[in-house]
């Protein structure tokens, strides 16, 4: 039991109704999430953490639209409107989300220059944020994750999680997607593909 932890993405109030990059519905993960959280010895949070100006936004791109693609130098990049800038309203926590139980805040995408959907690594591929080595060390190996939004960055951190050894979860009920251009159906065949539980 105590190897279990709950991994809760991005549930900040960009990604909320009313918010700059809104998932239809997101907000409703919340009480869910709560309640998830009393089942759960650890709790970690991550938080969509960018600069003003970052490259994810399509207004750092001239000629460019919200959700576009560009190339970056380490690969296809999805452009984004501003969201969760340092600081800023819209990249706090859902107000009503519960976070006392976080053991840690994990922030990602702050450098300038690359996006990271994933809690493990930015969208290199490579750069880590530092949440495998805290896993390890604390031996937590049993990961749910839940949170905004399913096909993107639950996604991309669940891959990356069963990429590092950890065995991961994904609960539906507490998740919800943005599904552009079919990414929802495209990044559901990952996961399973890769081994990730989906409940
Ligand atoms: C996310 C797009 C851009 C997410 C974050 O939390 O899924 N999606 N930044
Ligand atoms: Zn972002």
């Amino acid at each position: 039991m105590s190897n279990k932890v709950l991994i809760v993405i991005d549930v900040q109030n960009d990604f909320c109704p009313g918010g700059a990059l809104a998932v239809d519905d997101g907000d409703a993960v919340v009480p869910v999430i709560n309640a998830l959280m009393g089942e759960f010895p650890h709790v970690v949070l991550t938080q969509d953490w960018h600069p003003a100006g970052h490259s994810s936004f399509a207004s750092s791109h001239p000629g460019k639209a919200p959700f576009d693609d560009t190339d970056m130098p380490y690969g296809p990049q999805r452009l984004w409107p501003d969201h969760c800038v340092i600081g800023s309203d819209g990249a706090a926590f859902h107000p009503d989300l519960e976070t006392s139980r976080a053991e840690l805040i994990i922030r990602k995408g702050f450098r300038p220059g690359i996006d990271s959907y994933s809690a493990f690594f930015e969208n290199d591929h490579q750069t880590p944020t530092g949440l495998t080595g805290y896993l390890r060390e604390r031996g937590l190996t049993d990961l749910t994750l839940v949170g905004l939004a399913t096909d993107f960055c639950v996604a991309y951190s669940a891959l990356d999680a069963v990429k590092q050894g950890f065995s991961a979860s994904v609960l539906l009920k507490a998740c919800r997607g943005i599904d552009l251009a079919g990414s929802m159906e495209t990044m559901m065949g990952k996961m399973r593909d890769a081994g990730v539980e989906i409940n």
